[in-house]
């Protein structure tokens, strides 16, 4: 199951407490303090692993607890911090604060540790609270307590390229001919139903990555089919690759409703750079170019099944690519 988005409460280990204590030796009756301070909470860290693609083992509602640390006693003795907590989330995962709003951490670089709640720390024991005139201090702190809260854990696929497109349009199978990935083909609407990650390579050691999501539909950004759930991993893609099917018979207003939808959603993503191609070349016998022509996004015509115009497809996104 893709997972993308998952609500959990977190709450760090308490500090241990201070110790209050006094050395008692053989010849040394009334010995100074040696309470040991207490050790610090365990913290709940999140962790970038790129092994992980969705949240699934993040599951909802689930409550991450570290432990507190134990407290300090005599011989100065320091207690044990309580052990941290990682949670391990896919690259591009952002994670909110509920009560804020704030964004506490985003991660978005290989094996990226950012402490999402801090422990408390640990009390200090009475030998710190030793002084000139308080030689036998009879208190210590007691611990303080760890950070806790509700947070949303979102997930947005970091890829080069986004494909968008209705259903049908052949996203999946562009995505599998430019790349090892092997989403599910098929003609009929809606058979991608999570997003598939390909690396595409451009020759010269260089490569980038691109995204199939869901079809939209028209209505998509209110929620309608399964596209919208879809729409926040476009808003990390640098470039958006529409697709529209060459047998759409109005070219120019299939794209409106593309873009309306991304539009609805978040207007800034349509200020990506977005390049039009028409699918399915092999089908096509006769074009209405002009209605193409009308369109300047349109950049060029290609077709899976006979591998035609890929390589310059995949040139141009490239070339595209290291100019932003
Ligand atoms: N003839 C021909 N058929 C194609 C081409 N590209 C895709 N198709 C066919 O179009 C149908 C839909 O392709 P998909 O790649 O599954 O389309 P999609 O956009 O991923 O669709 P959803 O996942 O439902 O959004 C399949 O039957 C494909 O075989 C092409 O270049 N030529
Ligand atoms: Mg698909």
């Amino acid at each position: 199951m893709f997972v993308d988005y998952t609500q959990v409460e977190l709450t760090a280990g308490n500090g241990g407490q201070g110790c209050v204590s006094f050395r008692r030796e053989k010849y040394i009756p009334k010995g100074g303090p040696d309470g040991g301070n207490g050790g610090r909470g365990g913290n709940i860290i999140a962790r970038s692993d790129t092994n992980l693609h969705t949240l699934q083992d993040i599951r909802y509602s689930r409550i991450y607890k570290a432990k507190n640390g134990t407290a300090g006693s005599s011989s100065m003795k320091t207690g044990k911090n309580g052990e941290d907590v990682f949670i391990h989330v896919p690259l591009g995962t952002i994670i909110k604060d509920m009560d804020t709003g704030n964004v506490t951490a985003e991660l978005i670089t290989k094996d990226e540790e950012i402490i999402i709640c801090k422990g408390g720390s640990g009390g200090r024991g009475n030998i710190n609270f030793k002084s000139s005139t308080q030689q036998t201090p009879r208190y210590a702190q007691p611990g303080l307590a760890g950070e806790s809260g509700k947070f949303e854990f979102e997930l947005k696929v970091l890829a080069d390229v986004g494909l968008v497109g209705f259903p049908n349009a052949g996203k999946s199978t562009l995505l599998s001919v430019l790349s090892k990935a092997r989403p599910k083909i098929a003609d009929y609407p809606f058979t991608t139903l999570e997003p598939h990650l390909g690396i595409v390579k451009t020759g010269d050691y260089r490569s980038f990555t691109m995204a199939d999501i869901p079809g939209l539909i028209e209505g998509a950004s209110e929620g309608k089919g399964l596209g919208h759930q879809f729409l926040r991993h476009i808003e990390r893609n640098r470039i958006l690759l529409f697709l529209i099917d060459g047998n759409d018979l109005d070219p120019k207003s299939t794209f409106a409703a593309l873009k309306d939808e991304l539009s609805n959603y978040n207007k800034s993503l349509l200020l990506k750079p977005i390049l039009l191609i028409r699918t399915k070349g092999d089908t096509l016998n006769e074009i209405n170019e002009r209605l193409w022509e009308s369109i300047p996004e349109f950049f060029m015509e290609i077709s899976a099944v006979t591998q035609t115009g890929l390589n310059e497809l995949v040139k141009e996104i490239d070339r595209r690519l290291k100019t932003l």
